[in-house]
């Protein structure tokens, strides 16, 4: 596994980590999902709200829960790196567990429902469920509009998604959540 794999989940690991401990629980899932919920409109006991939580327990119970190693609750750092590796970096169909979770934000970003994801629609998405900065947003978009289209397909992000979390290369995708800065281990 090379250090730009784990460069690109060290940052998907901070974005994750709501509360801001260095590690990640189902209660970082959950106040995202209440911070999600209440930024596109559905209060507490809607049918959207409802919806939204349950994204967010599905990617949890599938795809993070598992790689709790030993069993704490708790992923740190380390559980989070070794699983990915194992279990969606390495196997040739890895990207499977990610993609019902990734189509779920996927319907939440489209707000209008047209099948494509407009650059506003990407930054605010990826801003409001991410937490991440307009502007990094913005040049996450830009990396992945490799046809300058100004818009992209539910299969772009799919694609992006498989090359950032299935590839340990600098392949499309690897801008997904925005500028990647080296860390020290
Ligand atoms: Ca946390
Ligand atoms: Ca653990
Ligand atoms: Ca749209």
């Amino acid at each position: 596994m090379n250090p730009f794999y784990v460069d690109k989940m060290h940052k998907m690991v901070t974005l994750l980590d709501e509360n801001g401990d260095g590690a990640l629980t189902i209660d970082d899932f959950y106040e995202a999902a209440d911070r999600v919920a209440v930024s596109f409109g559905h209060l507490p006991g809607s049918p959207g709200y409802t919806a939204i939580r349950d994204v967010y327990t599905r990617m949890w119970d599938e795809v993070y829960a598992g790689l709790d190693t030993d069993d704490d609750q708790v992923l740190s750092f380390d559980e989070v790196i070794a699983a990915h590796r194992d279990t969606i970096l390495s196997p040739a169909d890895g990207y499977e567990k990610f993609r019902p979770v990734a189509q779920a934000f996927l319907t939440l970003a489209d707000s209008d429902g047209d099948g494509i994801v407009s650059r506003k629609e990407f930054i605010q998405a990826m801003n409001q469920a991410f937490r991440l900065p307009e502007e990094d947003a913005g040049r996450a978009f830009d990396s992945l509009d490799s046809d300058g289209a100004g818009c992209l397909t539910h299969e772009q992000i799919h694609q992006a998604a498989k090359g950032f979390f299935c590839t340990d290369t600098k392949s499309y995708g690897a801008g997904l959540f925005g500028p990647i800065a080296p860390i020290r281990m």
